[in-house]
């Protein structure tokens, strides 16, 4: 079987066909100013390093016909579903809801909740809203993937600690071979990532593995 060279050990590849690359909430919100990671009081060009990264494993898995899966973390206008221990936490200049820069913070269909323009979803591509930090929560993830015979999951996207963290969790425990992509997943905290990404691994990959953009790729064009 094919593989990625990968931490711990190498990730085996089955077909094409049974693997997704998902990018995570790479939205203006998050990489750009004046949207929800700013108002927290975060420095948004750590996040906005990644993007030729993404980009580049975007190219490829197009070209190879690669199920590609975006998500938004966001909510519907009136808030209905967002919790109100959700909304009041953070303590930021905005909260979600409130209207900034970008229009309302998280809210869906805003100009800051679009994803990033160099990474906008092409025709086809699958976009996933989800209203928690984890992409399996109130989704129709499950069933889009469960449609498509997808077993192997490629992660990438914002923040690591966060929402593609959450992610990779919910996803281990439904039974997905799960890889996060090093140098395509980035934190408004250095030493998080560098956590989370030992955490992920350790005790023989009880979550997942992880491995560099250039393993991924090399492993992608030679299956
Ligand atoms: C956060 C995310 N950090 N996408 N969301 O609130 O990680």
């Amino acid at each position: 079987m094919a593989e990625i060279l990968a931490h711990p050990y190498p990730y085996p590849l089955p077909s094409l066909s049974q693997v997704a690359l998902v990018i995570i909430d790479m939205q203006r919100d998050f990489l750009e100013p004046g949207g929800f990671g700013e108002a927290l009081g975060n420095d948004v060009t750590k996040l906005q390093a990644i993007v030729p990264t993404v980009q580049a494993l975007l190219a490829t898995c197009r070209r190879l016909g690669i199920t590609v899966i975006h998500t938004l973390e966001c909510h519907q206008p009136d808030l209905s579903d967002c919790p109100p221990a959700k909304r009041e936490r953070g303590k930021g200049s905005l909260t979600i809801g409130d209207r900034g820069p970008m229009g309302r913070i998280l809210i869906q269909g805003e100009p800051g909740n679009a994803i990033i323009p160099e990474l906008t979803p092409a025709p086809g591509e699958i976009i996933i809203p989800k209203p928690g930090k984890g992409a399996f929560y109130h989704t129709t993830l499950p069933q889009e993937l469960a449609q498509r015979q997808i077993t192997h999951l490629l992660f990438t996207g914002v923040t690591t600690e966060v929402c593609v963290q959450t992610t990779m969790r919910e996803a281990n425990d439904r039974g997905y071979e799960c890889l996060l992509i090093e140098d395509a997943t980035a934190s408004y905290f250095e030493d998080f990532k560098t956590a989370t990404l030992a955490m992920l691994t350790a005790q023989g990959g009880i979550i997942g593995w992880s491995a560099p953009s250039t393993e991924v790729l090399a492993g992608l064009i030679n299956l």
